[in-house]
Formats: C-alpha cells, sequence, structure tokens
C-alpha cells in the first residue's frame, strides 16, 4: 500500500508479460522493447487526459454521478479541491508509468467569478503542475481550451454570431498556448467543440467560415508571437454535441485549411470514435492525414459497434489498431504527437483500480498492434504489393503522363493505334486481408521486434 488516493497500487505497474496473473501488470507493454530499433514508449507516446478519468464523476443524462472523485462538486474551498485532483491525477501518471498527459484549462482550474479570477486560479495551478512535473517526469502531450461547457458558448465559439464570444474565445485560447508553452507541451489541440449548427435556419455558413478562419489564423500568429515550438493541432469531428460540426473529417479540415491558407500552420488530431462517427475507419482517417501531410496525434478510444453516439471507450481490438499502427509506422511514428487516452470509463467501473485496467488493457492492445504493425512492416509483402500494383506508373507512359508530356490527343492515338490496350488484373483484397492477420497471429515468432 501507499499514500495517496490509489493506495491500492505501490509503485508503478510492472511489465509481467502474458504469463503474469496480476492484472495489474502490463501484459505486452514494456517501456523500453525495442522495436525496429526505438523503445516501445517512444514508438507510443501514451498520455492520459485529465477530462474524463479526474474532471468527470459518471454522470450522464439519466442520473448523477457513480465514480468516486471526492474533488468533484464539493462545497468549500475549489482551489484546494483542484489541488486533490491534480494530486491524483500526477499520482496516477506516475504509477501508471506513461510519459505524457493532456487537459483543458477547466479541466484544472475553477472558473472563479471573473475571467481574471480564472486566470489567476490556472495560473497558480500551473505552477503547482509544473512541481508535479519535475517530481513525476510526466510531461504535457497537449493543452486545450474548453469552448463548449459554459452557456456562453450554446451557439459556438469562433463561430458564435456575438463577436464578443469570439474575443472571450480568444481569450481563453491565448492564456493556455501561454500556459502550454510554459508546460513544455509539445502540441496544443483544437477540437471545433460547438462550432457547428443545430439548424441551418439560423445559421449563416459563409459568415462563421470565415469567423473559424480568422480564429485559426490568429491563433496561429499567437504561436509564433510567443515562440511556442509545439505543433498545432485540430481534432475533426462529424457531429456531437452539435447537428453538424464544421470540422467533420480529416478531409473537410485540410480542405479548409487549405482555402484558407492555413495548411502550413496546423496538423490533425485524429480520434478514432470521430473517425467511426464520419461514417470513415479510423485507418482512413489516418491514411488520409499521412497522405497529405497532415498527420499530428491521436485520441485512442473506440466506439461501440450498436451505437451511433460517441461512447469513448478504451481501445480494446488488435484487429483494429494493426492498420491504424501500420500506417502511423509508415509514415515515419508521430513527431510532436502520441496516443492520449481520450476514453472513459463505463459509469458502472466505479472502483479506483478500475482507472488502471482501463489504461492497462488500453496500451497492451496498443503495444500490440505496433508489434503486428511493425511485423507488416519488416515482412514487406504489403509494401510490395503496393508497389506492384502502381508499377506502370513509375515505367514510361506513366511517368510521361504524370510529367505532362503527353497531351489527350497523344494518349487517344496510342490507344487508337493499339499501342495501349489495359488488362485488368486482380486487386487481391482476401490475400492482402490474410497477409494482415497472419501478421497479427504471428507476432510472437516475429524476428525483428524483439529487444
Ligand atoms: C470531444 C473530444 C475532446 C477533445 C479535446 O469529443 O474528443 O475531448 O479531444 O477538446
Ligand atoms: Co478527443
Amino acid at each position: 500500500m501507499s499514500e495517496g488516493f490509489f493506495s491500492e497500487i505501490a509503485g508503478h505497474i510492472p511489465f509481467g508479460g502474458l504469463d503474469s496473473t496480476d492484472p495489474l501488470s502490463f501484459k505486452v507493454y514494456d517501456p523500453d522493447r525495442l522495436v525496429l530499433g526505438k523503445r516501445m514508449a517512444d514508438h507510443l507516446r501514451i498520455g492520459v487526459c485529465f477530462w474524463h478519468s479526474f474532471a468527470w464523476d459518471g454522470r450522464d443524462m439519466f442520473g448523477s454521478g457513480t465514480l468516486d472523485r471526492p474533488w468533484l462538486g464539493a462545497p468549500g474551498d475549489q482551489m484546494a479541491a483542484a489541488r486533490t485532483k491534480m494530486a491524483a491525477a500526477f499520482e496516477f501518471f506516475a504509477k501508471l508509468g506513461v510519459p505524457y498527459y493532456c487537459f483543458h484549462d477547466r479541466d484544472v482550474a475553477p472558473d472563479g467569478d471573473s475571467f481574471a479570477e480564472f486566470r489567476a486560479n490556472l495560473d497558480a495551478l500551473v505552477d503547482d503542475a509544473l512541481g508535479y512535473q519535475e517530481r513525476t517526469g510526466a510531461r504535457l502531450l497537449w493543452g486545450t481550451a474548453n469552448l463548449f461547457s459554459h452557456p456562453r458558448y450554446q451557439a459556438g465559439a469562433a463561430t458564435n454570431p456575438d463577436p464578443e464570444v469570439f474575443a472571450y474565445a480568444a481569450a481563453q485560447v491565448k492564456n493556455m498556448l501561454e500556459v502550454t508553452k510554459r508546460l513544455g507541451g509539445t502540441n496544443y489541440v483544437l477540437w471545433g467543440g460547438r462550432e457547428g449548427y443545430d439548424t441551418l435556419l439560423n445559421t449563416d455558413l459563409r459568415r462563421e467560415g470565415d469567423q473559424l478562419a480568422r480564429f485559426l489564423h490568429l491563433v496561429a500568429e499567437h504561436k509564433h508571437k510567443i515562440g511556442f515550438e509545439g505543433t498545432l493541432l485540430i481534432e475533426p469531428k462529424p457531429m456531437e454535441p452539435t447537428k453538424h460540426q464544421y470540422d467533420f473529417d480529416s478531409a473537410t479540415i485540410h480542405g479548409f485549411l487549405v482555402r484558407n491558407g492555413l495548411d502550413r500552420e496546423y496538423r490533425l488530431n485524429i480520434e478514432a470514435n470521430h473517425a467511426t462517427l464520419a461514417g470513415h475507419s479510423f485507418h482512413h482517417e489516418i491514411a488520409y492525414a499521412m497522405a497529405n501531410g497532415m498527420f499530428g496525434s491521436i485520441d485512442a478510444n473506440r466506439g461501440d459497434p450498436q451505437n451511433g453516439w460517441d461512447t469513448d471507450q478504451f481501445p480494446n481490438s488488435v484487429e483494429d489498431l494493426a492498420m491504424p499502427l501500420y500506417e502511423i509506422l509508415r509514415g515515419g511514428g508521430f513527431t510532436t504527437g502520441g496516443f492520449n487516452f481520450d476514453a472513459k470509463l463505463r459509469r458502472q467501473s466505479i472502483s479506483r483500480t478500475d482507472l488502471f485496467h482501463a489504461h492497462i488493457g488500453g496500451i497492451d492492445t496498443l503495444a500490440r498492434a505496433l508489434l503486428a504493425a511493425a511485423t507488416m512492416l519488416e515482412q514487406g509483402t504489403l509494401a510490395g504489393m503496393l508497389e506492384e500494383r502502381y508499377a506502370g506508373w513509375e515505367e514510361n507512359l506513366g511517368t510521361a503522363i504524370l510529367g505532362g508530356s503527353v497531351t489527350l490527343a497523344d494518349l487517344a492515338a496510342k490507344v487508337e493505334s493499339g499501342e495501349i490496350d489495359p488488362k485488368p488484373v486482380s486487386g487481391r483484397q482476401e490475400l492482402l486481408e490474410s497477409v494482415v492477420n497472419q501478421a497479427i497471429w504471428s507476432v510472437d515468432r516475429a524476428s525483428g521486434t524483439a529487444g
């Protein structure tokens, strides 16, 4: 036993291996194990989020909190409660033994009675966080501002019909960008919150788009002004809380950024459950971001296949994560990003230890998917088959077309003369699917993934 909120766990969660029967040990995640020459911990860059794990008590729209979070909702000294919350959070980060955490301004600081008081509260708690970072080694993966909970943001923040709300949001983001810099954060995230609409009857789409672009320019300008070197990230989500969210998916955001001259300033923070809400796969969203130089970071979680909302469950399927991990490895891995667990317990998981079980399970799933992805990369089968499929584009005809040296008439002449007469070939989807499955099944036998 050890002092603190999570006194059931002494020390930190050890690596136990697949044969361990201790549920409070990692079965696959072994931070120092080398995978393709790099530590597992450095591949995955795991982060824990404040909001689901420490700033939410399990309440839903049908009932009150069920989780044991004594610092939430208690009357009395709000700063003292915030300090207890922070102590519990850092105790958890250290005992879980992960390198990163993430938070919204309002996750850690009480509102107070004015913006100035909120800012003072946040500054004081950031002083504390700096001390905890020093003592525990936990670092900030990203900071963000909550621009969606307060009633002032009911009609959006940057896209609000009232410019005063835009200004308030700007003040919050300025503040939080500076806080993120002070804490040495490696990224800053903007999730759209309520940037979207519930009905087009009261919405001026063009105006709101212009407002959002202006906001993003202001944020990028301030980032440079203060010398924040982290990456600015936008997190796609197609719906919820609004019926339609402007930052719908990776492609929509990319197009918006390009149209507004912002694509060099921002990258994407891709969340698994948001991808599925958009009718895509998590793999698709990552592949799109990688293909367009927009990949930044990940919010790890999963939805429920029978539900159509953002259930934010902890990831538990290696099958679902193997290709996303392959895509990330193939693209060169994370630079400033990482895997933040934007995932929450089920409302009945009320034991303090459930928070460990949830994260251990999710992290082991990611680690196992990483091994499968490394196996696929090493074997080179998928890459080889892809190369073969597009080989024609590396030869005379393909390079001439892409190089711009042939016209439509030139191509038509070749077709008419019979010189060009394409023959369909198999896409081999089922074979490829089996290649992926075999990599997942054979992880333990793979050679180069050992330490
Ligand atoms: C909401 C969501 C947010 C962002 C940060 O669905 O994912 O928690 O990750 O604002
Ligand atoms: Co998220």
